[in-house]
């Protein structure tokens, strides 16, 4: 195998899968290609556009040579096989491990001696050595004889116009200590940052999701903060940036109408669910997931408490909900709380519109505005909050607490942020 020029294969050409096979084709002497079960995806790549919302990669795509199927015999020789699929959790929030195993199976008529696989999902400790290595050695290739595994946790954040797979540092863990330094030297060649070589796979699995466990707690805290300060009448967002001006010991995290994503959310439950397998309860990660979950509901209460202020019900009232993408400026509904508002709200007999300029088949902001007496803002994308004139609105639940709440009350518009 020559280190410089490689066949590399990716399972998974999403948030994650696909940035990184502009970076490796942009970067490297690499031949790459890209494989997922989306033919859609498959098309768009070859069309040299991009499947998903990701600057830096859109504009990858049409300076690279990187071809993508929906056949996995295309791996065929792949030197390095690295798999980025989805690793969601199910309705009971148990761990889905079912793409991970899938594009297992899909590689394994084609896992030869001497190929590196890599594993950039996000699992909890144990999924390598435990589900991936025991599936790849079903082919009767054997991990570090004929094989070796290494697990570089993916760290992409939608939409960060300063943070991109180019300059964020990685952590590494592999079977063998010579297949780590191998990694390293691979990413290395296309990602200008730090390349950490951890211990084992274990701890590079640990270290991506007490990552994202440490957001969620520290969400869940400013969102107990909240509950607790609109009884005091205070203003959280004031208070968080009076702490934030300490200049250490303090990392702001702003409360909201909930947590969303494909990681923040989904992370915690893979660590509950592992320690709880092991005989130890995560009682506070799941007093956290608790907290953020119980946001969708406040949020909708305080439009509850808001109408019965002005004699009116949910039931009947026109509501326009701001926002259903789970983050700013991007259009990615997964696990967003906004879907949950959306639900309560016709749960509970609203005369509902749903307004998102990044979500197609969404209804139009300035007519949604004009026949709507009550809004929910549950995304804080820009347009947003560039609205001049709310129309004829009475009532304005901030789920995100990113609108100008002296305005509001300077029209005599009845305005509630979460904690403010
Ligand atoms: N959120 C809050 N309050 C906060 C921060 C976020 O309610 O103070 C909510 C957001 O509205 C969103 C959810 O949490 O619904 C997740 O927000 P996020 O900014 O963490 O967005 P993600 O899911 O794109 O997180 C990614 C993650 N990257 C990876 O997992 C590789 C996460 O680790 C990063 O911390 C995050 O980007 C980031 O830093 O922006």
């Amino acid at each position: 195998m020559n280190i410089d020029k490689m066949k590399v294969s990716i399972i998974g050409m999403g948030y994650v899968g696909f940035p990184l096979a502009c970076a490796i084709a942009k970067k490297t002497e690499h031949e790459v290609i890209g494989i997922d079960l989306s033919k859609q995806k498959v098309d768009l790549i070859n069309q040299k556009k991009s499947p998903v919302e990701d600057k830096q990669a859109e504009k990858d795509i049409k300076e690279i040579s990187l071809s993508a199927s929906t056949d996995f015999s295309k791996i065929d020789s792949s030197d390095l096989i690295i798999i980025a699929v989805p690793t969601p959790i199910k309705e009971n929030k148990l761990p889905d491990l079912s793409c991970i195993e899938s594009a297992t199976d899909s590689i394994l008529p084609f896992l030869k001696k001497g190929q590196l696989i890599i594993l950039e999902s996000t699992v909890n400790p144990g999924v390598c050595d435990e589900v991936l290595i025991p599936a790849l050695e079903r082919s009767g290739l054997r991990c570090n004889e004929d094989f070796n595994v290494a697990h570089c946790p993916e760290r992409i954040d939608p939409g960060n116009k300063k943070y991109n797979v180019y300059n964020i540092p990685r952590n590494i863990g592999a079977s063998s200590s010579e297949s780590a330094a191998f990694a390293k030297k691979f990413y290395s060649s296309f990602i200008d940052a730090d390349i950490n070589v951890v211990s084992s796979l274990k701890a590079a699995e640990a270290s991506k999701v007490i990552e994202n466990t440490f957001r969620d707690i520290n969400i869940a805290y400013v969102n107990e903060l909240a509950k607790s300060f609109d009884l005091m009448g205070l203003d959280i967002i004031e208070i968080i940036n009076a702490a934030s001006n300490k200049p250490f010991a303090f990392m702001p995290h702003f409360p909201g109408c909930g947590v969303g994503g494909h990681c923040i959310p989904v992370d915690p439950y893979y660590l509950i669910q592992k320690a709880r397998d092991m005989g130890f309860e995560h009682s506070f990660l799941q007093m956290a997931r608790d907290v953020n979950n119980s946001m969708p509901e406040y949020t909708v209460q305080k439009l509850e408490n808001s109408l019965a202020e002005i004699g009116k019900k949910i039931k009947g009232t026109k509501v326009c909900l701001l926002g259903l993408s789970y983050k700013p400026n991007v259009g990615d509904l997964r696990e967003s709380p906004a879907l949950e508002i959306k639900k309560i709200l016709n749960d509970r007999g609203a005369d509902l519109a749903v307004v998102d300029p990044h979500i197609e088949g969404t209804q139009e902001l300035s007519k949604s505005l004009e026949r709507s007496e009550a809004v929910i803002l549950a995304t804080a994308h820009d347009d947003f909050k560039k609205i001049s004139d709310w129309k004829g609105v009475k009532i304005v639940i901030d789920g995100r607490n990113c609108l100008d709440k002296s305005y509001f009350i300077s029209k005599g518009i009845i305005y509630r942020g979460i904690g403010r």
